[in-house]
């Protein structure tokens, strides 16, 4: 480096850097050489699972045996994957590392829940499959964005479309239906003491808020198993936790008669709402959210089976809402430059290995019939989908058990409560949708799974199933 140049202050250092970085990026996107993912999925749908098998497919892809529909590999295009310095720095890194440690270890066990964001950046060399690219750039390199986030704050761009009163109308509206009624009823009591209308002291607002917070946790516990629970930030605070930003809660009813603004209940709990989605909501959008190029949104539909009709509605509502908030269409040169839009998106039904191989067709068809109206709003904007039953990580194997004289197609593996390993039926997927009445107790019942003894995983092999097919989808037209 020339001494003119070390002599600069620090603070110029700094910006060429950055002016740097973004030329590069710049530069990057208007080849079409980087693809920001989005990884969507609601609370344990399986995402931080999937980001870590996403990479290790990658890294160790060169000489994989394991991925059969990821034609890069097939055709041995595949030079090598690394994971490289990512373009925000001021976000933590994905810790794949300690993912890998965890899913390694000795008993193993599934990396920990999510309570803040991350970001990672995969650097992926291949050879061109166009001869005439090939001859002039015999090595290309494609960078992959991810953000891990906890799935909770998703719930929270939908606020964006909505005022203090529509969301408290929306919330209230909730809370008339089982299970939420019964589970609100201490906050609602307490609301239905307060005059809104009127000024209220510190201790009032922050009891509202506190009350309506632990109804949100109430539905949140696996017993209920509710996902549309809204602020997202009151059910996984992250850095937040105990921040003013987060007292605040929404009305059973709006008062027709009150000020324009004032220190009364309502315009008090309405400004600290609009201060949360500007401050907490719109930063969030605006850094991670607003610009994407291709998505995956991964679906726990068995885990909405298991606990009834109510939670399956929630979860089909929310993922649908949530959906509304990303930008899809076709792109060209100037829109991939600008802000991206979303071009190829991927349905995937997640823990695919809870159910028999036979099992898969109707699983996805199931998410199919689950996503409809995301589906056909995105099929609407020019947007190619597809929907896929997968497994980040197998961790059963199908085996034929005897029951009554009949061969029964069943699954193996070890139990996540206990360390036994279990051959269980697990039932099957419906063709339809079931009606209310058909959700009887005990008729779906499909078990949580640790991850398997994984000696080579440090080698390469990390069992899986189509993931192939997820990494074809999403990538495989970027490697031409
Ligand atoms: N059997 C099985 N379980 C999985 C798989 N992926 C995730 N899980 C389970 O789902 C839980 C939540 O996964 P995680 O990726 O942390 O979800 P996130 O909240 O969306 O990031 C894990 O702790 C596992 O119990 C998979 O591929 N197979
Ligand atoms: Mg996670």
């Amino acid at each position: 480096m020339t001494d003119w140049f070390s002599k600069l202050t620090p603070d110029i250092h700094h910006r060429l850097d950055n002016l740097q970085q973004s030329f590069g990026e710049i530069l990057d996107r208007s080849m079409d050489r980087s693809v920001r993912l989005a990884v969507t999925g609601l609370s344990r749908s399986g995402k931080t699972v999937f980001i870590t098998s996403l990479v290790h497919q990658l890294i160790h892809g060169v000489n994989s045996q394991h991925l059969p529909f990821f034609k890069i590999v097939d055709s041995d295009r595949l030079l090598g994957t690394k994971a490289q310095p990512q373009p925000d720095l001021h976000i933590p890194s994905f810790r794949y590392d300690l993912a890998v440690d965890k899913l390694s270890a000795n008993p193993p066990d599934w990396p920990q829940p999510t309570s803040g964001i991350s970001e990672i950046r995969l650097a992926i060399r291949y050879k061109p499959a166009n001869p005439v690219l090939a001859r002039f750039s015999p090595v290309n390199t494609l960078y992959v964005d991810i953000i891990d986030y906890p799935g909770e704050w998703l719930l929270d761009l939908p606020l964006l479309d909505l005022s203090y009163e529509q969301w408290s109308e929306q919330t209230a509206a909730l809370c008339d239906k089982e299970p939420r009624l019964r589970l609100s009823n201490t906050w609602r009591t307490f609301m239905d003491g307060v005059d809104v209308t009127q000024p209220a002291t510190d201790e009032t607002l922050r009891k509202a808020s506190q009350l309506f917070t632990d109804f949100l946790m109430e539905c949140k516990k696996k017993e209920h198993g509710l996902t549309l629970l809204q602020p997202g930030r009151f059910t996984m605070p992250g850095d937040l936790k105990g921040a003013p930003l987060l007292e605040f809660c929404p009305l059973l009813r709006i008062p027709s008669n009150t000020t324009k603004s004032g220190n009364d209940f309502y315009h008090v709990m309405k400004r600290r709402y609009e201060s949360y989605k500007e401050h907490v909501v719109r930063k969030f959008y605006r850094e991670h959210f607003s610009r994407f190029d291709r998505q995956i949104v991964l679906a726990d539909v068995l885990k909405a089976f298991n606990t009834g009709h109510e939670t399956f509605q929630d979860m089909r509502t929310a993922i649908n809402l949530v959906l509304k908030s990303f930008q899809y269409g076709k792109n060209n040169f100037f829109s991939r430059l600008l802000n991206g839009k979303i071009d190829k998106l991927l349905f995937a039904a997640t823990k695919a290995d809870h159910v028999t191989p036979n099992q898969l067709p109707n699983l996805e068809r199931f998410l199919q019939l689950m996503l409809t109206e995301a589906n056909n709003n995105v099929m609407f904007e020019g947007v190619e989908t597809e929907t896929v039953a997968l497994a980040s990580l197998q961790c059963t194997k199908a085996v034929t058990q005897q029951y009554q004289g009949q061969a029964l197609s069943c699954i193996q593996g070890i139990q996540k409560e206990g360390d036994k390993s279990v051959a269980v039926f697990p039932g099957e997927i419906p063709a339809d949708i079931p009606l209310p009445e058909d959700w009887v107790d005990g008729r779906f019942r499909f078990l949580d799974f640790r991850p398997p003894h994984l000696p080579n995983v440090r080698n390469g092999v990390l069992p899986h199933i189509r993931m192939d097919r997820a990494l074809e989808f999403l990538l495989g037209d970027k490697f031409s």
